[in-house]
């Protein structure tokens, strides 16, 4: 899965980039900020550590996340515009869009268009989007017009889409966003390959000055968006700190754990993920899965013969292993250790044991 980091030029999406990266265990090179970077980031899991901690496994492994940072977008004037284009094409290949928008006061910083005001910022870029959606829809019709000129084998096929299409330029002409219009998965499955901008769960994330972060009010929003309130230069400086020294120091600015942590969790919201644990004494491991998906298949992920050998999946939720103090035989006893079967949909946090047979 990737997150893309897009937003108007010095609104300090390097500077959280590279505090996420950091903290990630991730090395990046920010030497050229007019090229995307791109950094594989592990996703902090406190359940997974306490697992851990009982299980001292000889690996422990967290789930991953990739991060891109686009350059800024100037869509001030058409050259800003166009080179901004330039980094559509990464955009469409991301899961989902983190706008980061400037919140924080101060001359040191020129402001884009000489303005702080992350609202206004934000529906300058879902407007562009909406645009190139729009763009890319028109295409389409006139290509799917000709085409329905002349006989064809898949002609329903054709008329399909061009209904779904006519119905998708309607809505972005109305500044409707084509998430908001595409529901069914049908619709979802056919339009997949488009990769369209404003189809994509997307979030803000505004880049509050070090006085502003400790009021989140947790439920903010940015135009349609949900918010995340935070201070990439705060992020920078937790990122440089070892970890007790961390600790400390978000208990002085009055915040449990860094942004970065919250940012995560939020884009597993966005994106429907959620996490399952694999135990014992050789690895204890994070895996990533969308919401909703069976036993069977989330046994795919960790091995196709799992999957194709499956019996049952060994479940108990991580709330009540921790409850059975971390023993596997007392959680049994307790009867909260469960088998389930291929059509289980697994839980988020769920501790997973796969019987299987191949
Ligand atoms: N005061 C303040 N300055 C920041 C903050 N975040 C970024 N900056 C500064 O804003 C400038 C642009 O940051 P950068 O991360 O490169 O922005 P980008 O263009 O969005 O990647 C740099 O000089 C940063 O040091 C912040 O939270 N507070
Ligand atoms: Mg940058």
């Amino acid at each position: 899965m990737r997150v893309a980091l897009v937003g108007p030029p010095q609104s300090g999406k390097s500077t959280l980039f590279s505090a996420v990266a950091t903290m990630g265990g991730s090395n990046v090179d920010l030497s050229r900020p007019d090229q995307p970077h791109l950094a594989v980031v592990k996703v902090p899991d406190e359940r997974l550590s306490w697992l851990a901690e009982i299980y001292k496994p000889k690996k422990f492994t967290l789930a991953e996340l990739e991060f891109l940072d686009l350059p800024g977008f100037d869509l001030s004037d058409e050259a800003g515009r166009s080179r901004a284009k330039a980094h559509w094409q990464a955009m469409r290949q991301s899961d989902m869009l983190v706008m980061v928008v400037r919140g924080f006061a101060g001359d040191a910083v020129g402001a884009y268009r000489g303005r702080i005001d992350p609202e206004a910022d934000v529906q300058e870029l879902l407007a562009e989007m909406i645009f190139a959606d729009l763009d890319q829809v028109t295409n389409r019709i006139e290509r799917l017009e000709a085409g329905l000129k002349k006989p064809s084998a898949n002609r329903d096929e054709q008329l399909r889409e061009h209904e779904l299409m006519k119905q998708l330029s309607d809505a972005l002409q109305n500044d409707k966003p084509i998430a908001q219009v595409v529901k069914s998965e049908g619709d979802k499955r056919l339009l997949r390959s488009f990769s369209f901008l404003s189809q994509k769960p997307a979030l803000g994330a505004l880049n509050c000055s070090e006085d502003q972060v400790a009021s989140d009010p947790g439920q903010d929003k940015l135009g349609p968006l949900p918010c995340l309130r935070l201070s990439a230069r705060i992020e920078e400086e937790i990122a440089q700190l070892d970890p007790t020294e961390r600790a400390e120091f978000l208990a002085d600015l009055g915040v449990e754990s860094p942004a970065r942590d919250r940012l995560i969790r939020s884009c597993y919201h966005s994106l429907d993920l959620i996490s399952f644990f694999t135990v014992g004494e050789d690895e204890c491991r994070a895996w990533t899965i969308a919401a909703g998906t069976d036993a069977v298949t989330a046994a795919g992920e960790i091995h196709s013969d799992i999957a194709r050998g499956f019996i049952r999946a060994e479940t108990v939720s991580y709330e009540d292993m921790q409850a059975a103090g971390g023993d596997m035989k007392v959680a049994k006893a307790a009867g909260k250790v469960r088998l389930e079967g291929k059509n289980y949909i697994v839980k988020d946090g769920d501790i997973l044991n796969f019987r299987f047979n191949v």
